[in-house]
């Protein structure tokens, strides 16, 4: 079976289904904290889960016979910021007990996301490479870069089959925006479609690297079904598909609804955005297990738009 940590999550709520498409539902275990999330699992099996209990984690795993967990449940960069010393528990403590429960159960596989939040005010900003300077200063930045040396290290010295990948901000239509110093790139749509004007709290030139949903997805199952032996890059790997400011996603957007009307009000996520790479250099994910995205910023937006409308929170 396999376990879902935190599937009610922007990722999750997307991973959970393509999972439960490809493996069966009644193959699939997704875990939320909140019982309102039951609703959204009607496709596999749904159970409460909070991470931090590690005695209900423990008796779910044996009792489902779980082979593969995916850990998806983080306190993303923003929402770090307001609470650091809660965004570090759950972020690090839970990965923790992940990688344990893995070693002590032989699991078969581990997903764990990082992020290119991993990357900090002095590392090369065009074109970031797999290995760099990285000095994070968020809090969620500093779980990420903690967790991918935890990660190598319960691979080396355990041989604890866990793999990563370092998402770029992750949009995509069907979850609504998060704690993410990206997703006014989540939320920009909706006001476009709501026919109101959209307050932007990063400036109009602030170029982050990003990633259409589906591409995410494409991504994580790639690297999970890749022969281990090719998975070389045990830390995290860099992965990317596009990079845009503000400006290019609302010009985007005209194209298909010409009065919508953008501010740039910067708040104090722009900081946050300021420490992280312009674009990504992810030629390692290329090389090692043949990565490919599809989506560029007009063919997301066409699909995000055609979809938005009629999808039902
Ligand atoms: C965030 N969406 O903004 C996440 C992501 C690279 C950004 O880690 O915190």
């Amino acid at each position: 079976k396999i376990l879902v940590i935190g599937a009610a999550g922007q990722l999750g709520s997307e991973l959970t289904k393509s999972l439960s498409d490809l493996y069966g539902g009644e193959q699939v275990i997704a875990t939320d904290l909140n019982e309102s999330a039951r609703s959204k699992f009607d496709y596999c099996k749904f159970e409460v889960l909070d991470i931090m209990d590690k005695e209900a984690a423990r008796k779910l795993v044996k009792s489902e016979n779980v082979k593969q967990i995916y850990h998806l449940a983080a306190v993303l960069s923003a929402t770090g910021e307001k609470n650091p010393l809660f965004a570090w528990d759950l972020n690090m403590d839970s990965l923790l007990f992940v990688l344990e429960i893995a070693k002590e159960f032989k699991l078969d596989k581990v997903y764990w996301p990082s992020s290119i939040a991993v990357f900090g005010p002095n590392t090369p900003k065009v074109n970031t490479p797999q290995y760099c300077v990285k000095e994070p200063n968020t809090v969620y930045g500093i779980s990420k870069q903690a967790g991918e040396r935890w990660c190598e290290y319960y691979f080396q010295k355990f041989n604890v089959d866990v793999r990563s990948l370092r998402y770029p901000g992750l949009i995509g239509y069907k979850s609504l925006p998060g704690g993410g110093t990206t997703d006014y790139a989540v939320d920009i749509y909706h006001k476009a479609l709501a026919g109101e004007k959209f307050n932007c709290f990063l400036r109009e030139d602030s170029y982050l690297p990003m990633m259409y949903m589906p591409d995410a997805i494409k991504a994580t199952l790639d690297l999970m079904h890749a022969p281990t032996d090719t998975v070389k890059i045990r830390s995290s790997y860099n992965l990317s598909s596009m990079s845009f400011a503000p400006k290019e996603i609302y010009q985007s957007i005209l194209k298909h609804i010409p009065d919508f009307q953008i501010e740039y009000k910067p708040d104090f996520r722009q900081a946050i955005a300021d420490s992280w790479p312009d674009s990504i250099d992810d030629s390692h994910a290329t090389k090692d297990w043949g990565w490919q995205p599809e989506y560029d910023l007009d063919k997301m937006t066409e699909d995000i738009l055609k979809n938005l409308p009629n999808y039902k929170f």
